[in-house]
């Protein structure tokens, strides 16, 4: 938009070449600013809640300088960007990090404690964005705050969903559901944009037009329902530099084009009701993790959400270039999973509908621009979309991924003389016993020219069975990009005592973007002096991971005992239920002792935490098996300080934030082969917790990072799993696991009708994840860990190199693969002012 003719250049750019000021005093003005005018609350008094809206207004100020400038910057260097689609960001919360990422902590701090508020407390009153359901979601978000420390000109795609994560709620030790409507009060990190805005289409029938002297077909989409998509831009700050990268997230509203035929039949009020249905598209993020529940709403919301993002970035490239020669130059689009996947018909679309490329050049285009990530290998949560529902939706999506089966079931057959079965298996459309479905991996793996595995074995796994058959004819698509987490958010800004300590050590703050510097404390690992400061910062974070259980349950737990964790989502794989099992062990054992006995027990507090999908019914028995054994322990004062059990409801992002940096051990426990990489165990490693766990998912590099030594493997290897599952019905029942189950059923912790089914999908023959089978080494590798604990310097040396070993583990490190090995693009550091005016 034109300022109009009597534009002062000059005047504006002496206002704008200057950033808001970061001293006390200039924060205060602003958050006591915000407090009048934007809350519109008097400014002599004012809660920790408003302290904190006020003074995230003021943060944001600062955040849309930074926004703005990078956003002209990359458009007057016109780079190849790249924008990671994904369904979930599992974001957290904001203040905390944008302080950090600023380099704004002290004054702020500053600033509230002079108007008479705590940080802590001010920080305490932002609730989560749980747009996510667990590892995929959070590691989007991690990656975000990478792509913006490096300075790449990125940006995320997703849905602004108006419930996130439900709030779990235990009574009686069942899970409870209950909404999570996070924007009841505003949501400050976000900034509207009510004229950037899309249609979405959806229903309706296609039409053919012969068109020209070529007698092109020209496809005519006539929907039967359209949404306006609107945009709500979030600035994701990079850590001390001017990068403000954008997660663009959209709502759905009714579109402006009413139907006006309803109104003028005299419906008035009931045409309102109709239309107010868009909504519905974006206000329920769906809680499952990994089991594809093949519902009509969250199809709508795919493709809502790939529809708007193509258009927007389409739309971004026509305004600076005239044909699409350039646009796989310009453009890169990540997949997270295949949620996403109906981009790649909808890329296709529009090209070849809406801006007349045949196809050849679309095809071209679009494999491109494309790669995608798998995150599973789990069957049950591979997307399969009846063909029914995609044609009655997306009609003319379903003809696109029919011709792209057609095309590509020639080529298989032309230049890799695929025939017969082998033909059918990599069909993109199956024929199934519930009819036909599209295989939404396939089609990814199709049109993207790279597909990743998230750890070494993942990797490795998905080319040797769910995708075999392709690896066979594109070995080359394949790759591999070891997950990461951003150690700005899972060290420095969670522990910070711990950042302090590893800053001093090894004298420089660097280790916040170069996490391969931790490995400069593994000179210190036996120095006892380094050790007792290591030991004291560690307690430090255990007193607030205690005063949290002490909130919880009044419970003052001994400070000497293990703080034992596992957190994360409750799946039969992650294998909860063989912790708990070795729980009712030791119970049963510290109660066959004498008092003389009991003098050598390692004293252990055992923290569960996580959530179970609402429909899955076995995991929401784990929670109440895991809740009755709490209960039955907690309360026997013959155990007394020696075990306690708890589960600690609701775990998301800001408990991660208290709980990983308090723990001594965490259990990274599932089956060898099933977890594809794990994120905590890094985060985990990170905060110098030790690892008990299997040879799985990422454990198997971090344990070649840190040493096999320094942690608690056991279990079978992956490429034993699939015989012994073959087997299972005739292998011999470790007696202690038959003596763990059996005090379940004969009723020692109550309620064991309700655990039959549990117990069932583990005995019987049935036991998929093998629990009875790695039971005995688990409880060895327990064992071990007790003795290790007793010795305090040993237990301190591996901790102190296991943080030192996760360097490794950085979404720093990933994202600078995905940046060099898949999607091409480089680092554009803005450079205002320049950028700023252009
Ligand atoms: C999810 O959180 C993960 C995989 C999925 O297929 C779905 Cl639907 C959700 C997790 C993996 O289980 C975990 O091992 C991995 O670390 C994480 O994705 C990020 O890649």
């Amino acid at each position: 938009v034109e300022g109009g003719d009597h534009l002062n250049r000059e005047l504006l750019y002496s206002l704008l070449d200057s950033y808001l000021k970061n001293d006390v005093v200039s924060i205060q003005e602003s958050i006591v600013h915000h407090v009048e005018f934007t809350l519109a609350r008097s400014r002599y008094k004012f809660d920790n809640r408003e302290a904190y809206f006020a003074a995230a207004h003021s943060l944001r100020d600062r955040l849309i300088e930074r926004w703005n400038d990078t956003q002209a910057w990359l458009k007057y260097k016109d780079p190849k960007r790249v924008y990671y689609l994904s369904m979930e960001f599992l974001m957290g919360r904001t203040f905390l990090n944008a302080l950090h990422n600023l380099g704004v902590i002290a004054p702020y701090q500053e600033a509230l404690s002079g108007l008479g508020y705590e940080m802590e407390n001010v920080q305490q009153a932002e609730r989560d964005a749980a747009l996510g359901n667990g590892g995929l979601g959070r590691l989007a978000s991690c990656f975000l705050d990478s792509m913006a420390t490096l300075n790449l000109p990125a940006w995320g795609y997703g849905i602004r969903y108006e419930y996130g994560m439900f709030r779990q709620v235990v009574s009686e030790g069942f899970q409870k559901e209950q909404p999570d409507y996070w924007l009841t009060f505003g949501y400050p990190w976000e900034i509207e944009r009510p004229h950037v805005t899309y249609p979405v289409k959806f229903y309706g029938h296609v039409s053919v037009h012969e068109e020209g002297s070529d007698g092109r077909q020209n496809f005519v989409w006539n929907a039967g329902e359209e949404v306006t998509a609107v945009a709500y831009d979030n600035p994701i700050p990079g850590f001390k530099t001017p990068t403000c990268a954008n997660l663009r997230l959209w709502a759905a509203k009714p579109c402006q084009e009413f139907d006006l035929e309803a109104f003028n039949t005299g419906d008035y009020v009931s045409s309102i009701i109709d239309k107010q249905k868009a909504e519905t598209i974006t206000s329920v993020l769906y809680p499952d993790d990994k089991t594809f529940e093949g519902k009509e709403l969250r199809l709508k919301q795919q493709h809502f959400m790939v529809s708007a993002t193509l258009q927007d970035i389409v739309r971004r490239y026509k305004e600076q270039h005239k044909d699409f020669d350039a646009f796989p130059e310009k453009v890169a689009m990540q997949l997270n999973d295949t949620h996403p996947t109906l981009g790649i018909p909808e890329l296709m679309r529009i090209l070849m509908d809406e801006n007349r490329l045949g196809w050849t050049q679309s095809w071209d285009i679009t494999t491109k621009v494309f790669s995608f990530t798998n995150h599973t290998v789990l069957p049950e949560a591979l997307e399969q979309w009846p063909v029914s529902l995609v044609e009655k939706l997306l009609p003319r999506h379903m003809q696109i991924i029919y011709d792209i089966n057609w095309r590509f079931l020639q080529e298989l057959q032309q230049n890799h003389g695929i025939s017969g079965d082998k033909l059918g298996n990599m069909s993109i459309i199956v024929d199934t016993e519930y009819g036909k479905m599209v295989r939404m991996a396939y089609l990814a793996l199709v049109a993207s020219h790279t597909v990743n595995g998230v750890a070494a074995m993942h990797s490795k796994l998905i080319k040797e069975t769910i995708f075999k058959d392709f690896n066979a004819i594109w070995p080359e698509k394949f790759q591999n990009k070891t997950n990461g987490v951003t150690q700005r958010r899972w060290l420095a800004q969670c522990n910070p005592p711990l950042a302090k300590l590893i800053t001093d050590t090894l004298g420089t703050e660097a280790w916040v973007t170069h996490l391969d510097l931790l490995q400069g404390l593994r000179e210190h690992a036996e120095d006892e002096e380094f050790q007792q400061k290591w030991a004291g910062v560690k307690k430090e974070a255990k007193v607030k991971l205690a005063n949290m259980i002490k909130d919880l349950s009044g419970d003052e737990v001994n400070m000497e005992a293990i703080f034992d964790v596992q957190v994360k989502r409750i799946h039969e794989y992650k294998r909860q239920f063989m912790n708990i099992l070795s729980v009712v062990l030791r119970y049963d054992r510290i109660k066959s002792m004498s008092p003389e006995e009991r003098k050598d027990v390692v004293p252990r507090v055992v923290i569960i935490g996580g959530k179970a999908a609402p429909g899955y019914d076995l995991a929401k028995r784990i929670i109440k098996l895991i809740s009755a054994v709490s209960e039955t322990v907690n309360k026997d004062s013959e155990v007394g300080d020696l075990l306690k059990v708890y589960f600690v409801p609701d775990y998301n992002v800001s408990l991660a934030e208290v709980i990983i940096p308090g723990s001594d051990l965490n259990q990274q426990i599932s089956t060898a082969g099933t977890e594809a990489s794990g994120t905590s165990n890094m985060k985990f490693a990170m905060n110098g917790s030790l690892i008990i766990g299997t040879m799985d998912g990422a454990n198997v590099e971090i344990a070649e990072e840190i040493g096999e030594e320094n942690m608690f493997i056991f279990g079978v290897d992956a490429k034993e799993v699939p015989e012994l599952r073959e087997q299972r019905e005739y292998l011999q029942v470790d007696p202690q696991f038959q003596h763990a189950v059996n005090m379940i059923k004969n009723g020692h912790f109550g309620w064991n009708d309700y655990f039959n089914p549990l117990i069932d999908s583990v005995t019987g023959g049935r036991d998929w994840y093998l629990l009875a089978n790695d039971f005995n080494s688990y409880l060895q590798a327990q064992e071990r860990v007790d003795s290790e604990w007793r010795d305090k310097k040993v237990w301190l040396k591996k901790s102190i190199l296991s943080t030192a070993g996760s360097g490794k583990f950085s979404s720093d490190r990933t994202i600078h693969e995905y940046a060099e090995d898949i999607w091409k693009v480089e680092p554009q550091p803005p450079s205002p002012p320049e950028g700023r005016r252009e």
